[in-house]
């Protein structure tokens, strides 16, 4: 998840994004404020005193990113992980309708890493896909911000292109999270031959094995 932080009250202070765990000080803050014109009113004053002029404004953006900071101290640890799959990691995290993902080396570290997301955030594991079938790696555990609903047959996940994270047909079983099932088609786009219900999990994934290009969960 990548947080955009807009302050249109603060001309000329163009938005930016700020990837959870990365420290965010006023310093960062200020590094991206206009420079002011020569000569203007704010042309000689400190740094210090550039933050009280421009006020409410600047305290309200730095109380939003010092809030950031602290989610950050909680922030789970990726050390070790890489940005996509390797020989030596296999065990991934993604985001679900994106190509974000986080890999590990052991099963431990992914569902410690997922764990936490989910602990500090609306985050949630939906789907995990295995690559053989009696859930062994490599394995992917997609997530979505919002869990699964009580309600059965609405659409609370979306992965319409399992390509995107390198999974076109290729999962040959599943488990769900979180109280998700998941419904799944042979074709990306939800298109094709398809479960015909919601399913729960499914140790050899009868009838798409090695197929499945695109699910929902619900
Ligand atoms: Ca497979
Ligand atoms: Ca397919």
């Amino acid at each position: 998840m990548t947080v955009v932080i807009h302050a249109p009250h603060l001309s000329g202070l163009a938005p930016f994004a700020a990837e959870p765990g990365t420290s965010l000080s006023r310093t960062s803050i200020l590094f991206r404020m206009p420079a002011f014109p020569e000569g203007s009113f704010m042309s000689a004053i400190s740094t210090t005193a550039r933050l009280g002029i421009v006020g409410a404004g600047v305290a309200a953006l730095t109380s939003t990113v010092l809030a950031l900071g602290a989610s950050a101290a909680a922030a789970p640890s990726v050390t070790g992980s890489t940005l996509m799959e390797t020989a030596t990691h296999q065990q991934c995290v993604a985001e679900m309708d994106t190509t974000s993902m986080r890999c590990f080396q052991t099963e431990q570290e992914a569902d410690a890493y997922a764990n936490a997301r989910q602990a500090t955030s609306a985050w949630k594991v939906h789907v995990i896909l295995y690559d053989p079938s009696g859930y062994a790696k490599p394995s992917i555990r997609l997530g979505s911000e919002g869990k699964c609903t009580k309600k059965k047959g609405d659409v609370d996940g979306v992965q319409p292109d399992l390509g995107d994270l390198g999974w076109n047909d290729r999962a040959s079983s599943f488990v769900t999270r979180n109280r998700c099932d998941m419904k799944a088609w042979n074709g990306k786009g939800y298109d094709g031959k398809h479960f015909k219900k919601y399913r729960d999990h499914d140790i050899e994934l009868t009838g798409l094995n090695n197929k499945i290009s695109s699910f929902k969960t619900t």
